[in-house]
C-alpha cells in the first residue's frame, strides 16, 4: 500500500488554505488535482519539444510526434487494449461519447432501432444519443435502477432485443459511486447483437481496467479526472469496429489522401487508425501530461488505489450512517462503490450545504451533477457530494463529519 502523506508532497495545491483553513479537496469526481510530475512534463514539452505532430521531418516535430504516439501506447497498456490503434485522443469523455453517437448513430442507426441508456447515466451519455435520434428516428430507452442505486438487471434484460443497437452504461456512477458489472452487461448486449459503450469517466481513474477482459466495445474517459490535464480524453474502441466506422470530424491529419477530380468532386481516402478519428492539430501537451499521470498511477498500482479508496468510502458510510438529519444515496456495501458519496442535510439544499462546508475549507460539489434523471428517481432536486482520491485522508473525513454535525445542529435551530 502507498503512503498518502508521501503522495501529498507531490501536489502543491494541497498546501493551500481556504478561508484560513487547510484545504480539504473532496471534489475529485469533477476534476482531480495534478502532481508536480504532470505539471513538469507539460512545462518541459513547451520549453523543449513544442512542435506540431505528424507534419514534418524536422527534429522537433519528430520528437513531439514520438511522445504523442508513446502516449497512445501508454493508454493502451493501462486499460488492456490490444494496440495504440484502438486509442483515439479527444477532448474529454463527452467528446468520446459524441464521437460514437455521430459516427455510429448518424451513419448506421435508423427507425426501428433502439439505444439503451440507464437512469444513472451522466447527461453526456444521454444527450448525444437524443440529438442523433431526432435526426435518424431511432428510440432512446432507459433502464431503471434499484432503490439502493444499482442497475436493475431484470429491467435491462427485458428491454434488450434484436432492435437494440447499443447499450450505454456508466462503469461507475458519478453520484452514487455504484460500480456496475460491465462484463455481465457486455455479455447481455452481445447476445442480442448490440454494442456496449462504457462511460469510464469515474472508473478509469480509480479501478484496474481491462477492456479485453470485460469484452467491451467502447470506453470513454477524461484525463483531467485521473491526475492529467484538462482538454485530453480518450475513446477506446475495438479495432475491427473503429475501422468500419465513418469519421466524426474531417480535416488535416485524418486523411491519407485528398485529390480533386474534375467531375466527381474530391476523392478522399482516410488515414489509418487511430488518426482517422483525430482531425486537426491535437492536444500534444495534454497527451504528454496524461502519459505522465498514467506513469504516476502505475507506480502506485491501480489495485492499491482501489483498496485505499474503498477504505475511505467504508469509513465515510459508517460515519454518515450514524448521523441524524443526513441522508445519503447508493449501495450500503462499500465493496460495491467507489469513493463518491452524495448526501443531503435535512432542511438544506445541496448548494447551501456545500457553501457552509466551504467555510470549513472543505470543497464539495453540489447540484444535480449532470445526472438529473437519477435525482428525479430519488425525488430530490439536488445533492451535495464528496468524492475522494489517493491524497485524501481519514483525518479529512473526520473534519468533514464534525463540520456536518455542526451544520445539522445549526439547521435544526433555525
Ligand atoms: N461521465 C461521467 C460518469 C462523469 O462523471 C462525467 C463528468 C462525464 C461523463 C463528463 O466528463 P467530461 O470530462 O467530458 O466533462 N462528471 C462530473 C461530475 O461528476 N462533476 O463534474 C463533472
Amino acid at each position: 500500500m502507498f503512503d498518502p502523506y508521501e503522495i501529498r508532497k507531490d501536489f502543491p495545491i494541497l498546501n493551500r488554505r481556504v478561508k484560513g483553513k487547510p484545504l480539504i479537496y473532496f471534489d475529485n469526481a469533477a476534476t482531480s488535482q495534478k502532481p508536480i510530475q504532470v505539471i513538469e512534463a507539460i512545462r518541459n514539452y513547451y520549453m523543449y519539444y513544442n512542435s506540431n505532430v505528424h507534419r514534418g521531418v524536422h527534429t522537433l516535430s519528430q520528437e513531439a510526434s514520438q511522445l504523442y504516439e508513446d502516449a497512445h501506447d501508454y493508454v493502451a497498456k493501462f486499460i488492456g487494449a490490444r494496440s495504440f490503434r484502438e486509442i483515439v485522443f479527444v477532448k474529454n469523455a463527452t467528446e468520446a461519447i459524441n464521437l460514437v453517437a455521430y459516427s455510429l448513430g448518424l451513419h448506421e442507426f435508423g427507425e426501428g432501432d433502439e439505444v439503451l441508456v440507464t437512469l444513472m447515466d451522466h447527461h453526456s451519455n444521454i444527450v448525444p444519443w437524443n440529438i442523433v435520434s431526432e435526426v435518424k428516428g431511432f428510440k432512446v430507452k432507459y433502464v431503471n435502477i434499484t432503490g439502493d442505486g444499482r442497475i436493475d438487471m431484470d429491467d435491462l434484460y427485458s428491454k434488450l432485443s434484436s432492435n437494440t443497437r447499443i447499450v450505454c452504461v456508466p462503469h461507475v456512477s458519478n453520484v452514487l459511486g455504484t460500480i456496475n458489472d460491465v462484463k455481465l452487461i457486455a455479455k447481455a448486449a452481445h447476445e442480442v447483437g448490440a454494442y456496449i459503450l462504457v462511460d469510464g469517466a469515474q472508473s478509469v481513474p480509480h479501478l484496474p481496467i481491462d477492456v479485453r477482459g470485460f469484452d467491451i466495445d467502447f470506453l470513454a474517459f477524461s484525463g483531467h479526472k485521473m491526475l492529467g490535464p484538462m482538454g485530453i480524453g480518450v475513446l477506446y474502441g475495438k479495432e475491427e469496429i473503429l475501422s468500419d466506422m465513418e469519421p466524426f470530424l474531417g480535416g488535416g491529419d485524418m486523411i491519407s489522401s485528398v485529390s480533386a477530380r474534375a467531375r466527381e468532386g474530391f476523392n478522399i481516402i482516410y488515414n489509418a487508425l487511430p488518426w482517422k478519428f483525430e482531425a486537426g492539430t491535437p492536444n500534444v501537451a495534454g497527451a504528454i501530461g496524461l502519459m505522465e499521470a498514467i506513469k504516476y498511477l502505475e507506480r502506485l498500482g491501480m489495485d492499491n488505489v482501489r483498496r485505499y479508496e474503498e477504505e475511505l468510502v467504508r469509513y465515510t458510510i459508517e460515519k454518515l450512517g450514524g448521523l441524524d438529519g443526513v441522508e445519503f444515496y447508493g449501495p450500503r456495501d462499500p465493496s460495491l462503490r467507489c469513493g463518491v458519496v452524495a448526501f443531503n442535510v435535512e432542511g438544506l439544499g445541496g448548494h447551501e450545504t456545500a457553501s457552509l462546508l466551504d467555510d470549513y475549507g472543505i470543497m464539495v460539489r453540489s447540484g444535480h451533477h449532470c445526472a438529473q434523471p437519477l435525482h428525479e428517481f430519488f425525488r430530490i432536486n439536488n445533492s451535495a457530494r464528496v468524492s475522494y482520491y489517493i491524497y485524501n485522508l481519514r483525518e479529512e473525513i473526520d473534519v468533514f463529519i464534525e463540520a456536518l454535525k455542526e451544520i445539522v445542529v445549526m439547521t435544526s435551530e433555525l
